[in-house]
């Protein structure tokens, strides 16, 4: 497995929308297990392949406290979604931003799963958003998309700082 690097907003690559697996093979497999080594090392709850710069329709999550129980899904759909609720959102392509957004409170999913057979999941709560956030993210959306333009603005300005900061003094490994 190998760990993948993360694009960060404003970076135009995240407005890409990414193109349906045709078949699951051992090459989506192995980007699935690279995505998740990813998340994991990032502490993430969530990735999609837009973010490691992969136009294919891959999620990995993993909302438990273990970090044991991986989800994969393979071109996801919502076929249903009822009511709406506030949360509060975070994304590793936007580090230290977090903000309220509005989404459906359930959403019935369509994906295939790693061995490549349809299922379909009901979420609410956390799973819902997280969900409804990643697949954003294969259709090129971010977060921030949501905000005000004003408050879009303002965290431009604070990432373009943090990025020219990281840029004179990179995080040493
Ligand atoms: O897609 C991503 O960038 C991952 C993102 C998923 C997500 C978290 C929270 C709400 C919606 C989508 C993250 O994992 S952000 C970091 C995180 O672990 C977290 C942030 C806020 C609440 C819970 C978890
Ligand atoms: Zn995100």
């Amino acid at each position: 497995m190998s760990r993948l690097n993360i694009l960060e907003f404003p970076d135009p690559r995240l407005r890409r929308v990414a193109k349906p697996v045709e078949s699951v093979t051992d090459k989506e497999r192995q980007l699935a297990a690279d995505m998740l080594e990813t998340m994991y090392a990032s502490r993430g709850i969530g990735l999609a392949a837009t973010q490691v710069n992969e136009g294919v329709r891959v999620v990995v999550m993993d909302l438990s406290e273990q970090r044991n129980e991986p989800r994969y899904f393979i071109n996801p759909e919502i076929i249903d979604r009822q009511g709406t609720q506030a949360c509060e959102e975070g994304c590793l392509s936007v580090p230290g931003i977090y903000a309220e957004v509005n989404r459906a409170e359930r959403v019935t999913v369509r994906a295939l799963g790693l061995d490549g057979e349809a299922f379909e999941l009901e979420a609410d709560g956390l799973l819902a958003v997280c969900i409804q956030h990643e697949i954003d993210h294969l259709d090129g959306k971010v977060f921030v998309d949501y905000l005000s333009p004003l408050k879009r603005r303002m965290v431009e300005k604070r990432l373009r700082k943090q990025q020219r900061l990281d840029k004179a003094e990179p995080a040493r490994a």
